[in-house]
């Protein structure tokens, strides 16, 4: 059989009706965002909101979409015209239209000065990131720069060409700053609590120690407002793109699967223009913390969980996980526990809460849990030991927190219970000196693990109740496997 043709300007008029698709002209819409890691995220996400606002004439926010590291992306949709297509995936119904917003990709290691010069673009109004909790380059005991990271090291030398998100930043702003260009608005759209506190913090330094007016501008004229993102977007796989293909009558070789729900709220507090995404839902609030922190520690919590009891009882995916009673019954105990430590309304988080069950078992998004437990040493910290800290301090019980820790904790020897070897992509763990090479009675793996100084601390080791707790659960894992212990413990 033939293949039939690849999506692009030149297909879009052979797709079914049904399948909506730009109604704009791309060939005069202009880039006013620049992107720095264009995955699936973003791609389901701010992407989509750019389409939106071409979509109703707002012709100068379409975006320019970098990857710093891998071509994948762009050789997917380079011969594709940068389109794709983007398919809302609920119990059996599936609703696909194609996205034109990405005008422009770029691979930062092919052409850096691409990327140089693109967020140096007077035209560029927003840089938005999704370089993942690892591309920050943050120095976890210090809260400031990792100047130890030899990637970071590197973009500081004098004249270095630029490799990471700082990097690239700093040259880019730079010669914004040489040439008078106007404002310039940096949001982070990943999962850390005061995103962009964060960045303006590690970028601030980084700039600085290239040159003190740099430094300066970066703290004094680039806003950078802490934003929440949210909407579950598995990595597609060759079943979604047959799925689309056989709904479009064309190839797309990466289309995007989502769930409907999402957020994205800003903080409002933008050097230039705020972007025209609100008709699309998108908000700007005073403070973003309270939606933060009940994204992080309701769905992001809950999902590391998932992750972590799913590798361990051999549950591939979360709607799978899910599907476990017992497993909803320590996500209940779990949130009963994290929702108290919310600063937001509880009639916001209740409704946000109860929304998660449903949105986790959606048997169409086939959310891997080995894709969540994917740097999981980064994101246990804040999801998961911030609110059980803050539980401590108050004498409150912490059962389902550190149950979910000691899962973690277990499945960091990437073996499951049945004794089935699994691959850990964690390399915060694998670079940690003190991590057990061979496996341990559970009483010195939990002790090893208590060293682990980036993840827990030099409190959570000296709390005696979180300490014995931990030892606890993690033995009882250990003994019993997951399941059982889960079930022991929360019925
Ligand atoms: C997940 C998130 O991979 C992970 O760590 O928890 O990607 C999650 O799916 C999104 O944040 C949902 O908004």
């Amino acid at each position: 059989m033939s293949q039939p043709p690849r999506l692009s300007a030149a297909t879009l008029d052979r797709l079914p009706p049904a399948i909506a698709r730009p109604g704009y002209d791309r060939s005069t819409a202009r880039a006013g965002i620049v992107h720095l890691g264009v995955g699936a995220f973003h791609r389901g996400h701010q992407a989509v909101f750019a389409d939106d606002a071409l979509a109703r004439g707002e012709a100068g926010w379409g975006i320019v979409a970098a990857s710093l590291r891998s071509p994948d992306t762009r050789d997917a949709l380079a011969p594709q015209d940068g389109l794709y297509t983007f398919a809302l995936r609920d119990r059996g119904s599936i609703e696909a239209r194609v996205i034109g917003s990405i005008l422009a990709l770029i691979v930062a290691p092919e052409d850096p000065e691409a990327l140089i010069a693109a967020i140096a673009d007077p035209a560029i109004k927003l840089v938005t990131l999704t370089v993942t909790e690892k591309g920050y380059g943050i120095d976890r005991a210090t809260g400031g720069l990792d100047r130890s990271d030899p990637a970071i090291q590197a973009d500081l030398a004098a004249g270095a060409v630029p490799r990471t998100a700082l990097g690239f930043l700093a040259a880019g702003i730079d010669r914004r700053r040489l040439a008078g260009a106007p404002p310039l608005t940096v949001i982070s759209c990943d999962n850390l609590s005061k995103n962009g506190e964060i960045l303006r913090t590690v970028l601030a330094e980084f700039a600085s120690l290239k040159s003190e007016a740099l430094g300066r501008y970066v703290s004094d004229e680039i806003a950078f407002p802490s934003s929440m993102v949210d909407r579950i977007v598995p990595a597609s796989t060759e079943a979604d793109r047959a799925t689309i293909e056989a709904m479009l009558g064309v190839r797309d070789a990466w289309p995007i699967l989502a769930e409907p729900a999402f957020d994205w709220i800003i903080e409002d507090r933008f050097a230039g223009p705020r972007p025209p995404f609100e008709a699309s839902g998108v908000r700007f609030v005073a403070d973003v913390e309270p939606y933060e922190h009940m994204k992080l520690r309701l769905l992001n919590g809950a999902h590391t969980a998932i992750a972590a009891i799913g590798l361990l009882a051999g549950f591939a995916t979360v709607p799978k996980a899910v599907a476990d009673p017992s497993v909803g019954r320590f996500l209940n105990r779990y949130w009963d526990e994290t929702e108290p430590t919310l600063s937001i309304e509880p009639v916001v988080s209740r409704a946000y809460r109860d929304a998660l069950l449903p949105r986790f078992s959606n048997p169409d998004l086939p959310h891997r849990t080995s894709q969540i437990a994917t740097d999981a040493s980064l994101k246990v910290p804040q999801r998961l030991l911030a609110p059980l800290r803050e539980r401590l301090e108050r004498g409150e019980s912490v059962d389902a927190l550190v149950f979910a820790v000691a899962a973690w904790l277990r499945s960091c020897a990437g073996v499951s219970d049945a004794g089935v070897p699994f691959e850990i992509k964690d390399p915060a763990l694998s670079a940690w000196a003190g991590r057990p090479s061979a496996p341990l009675p559970p009483s010195a793996e939990t002790e090893a693990f208590l060293s682990f100084e980036p993840v827990f601390g030099r409190d959570l080791p000296q709390h005696p109740r979180f300490v014995s707790e931990l030892r606890e659960a993690v033995a009882e894992i250990a003994d019993q496997g997951v399941l059982a212990a889960m079930k022991r413990r929360f019925g």
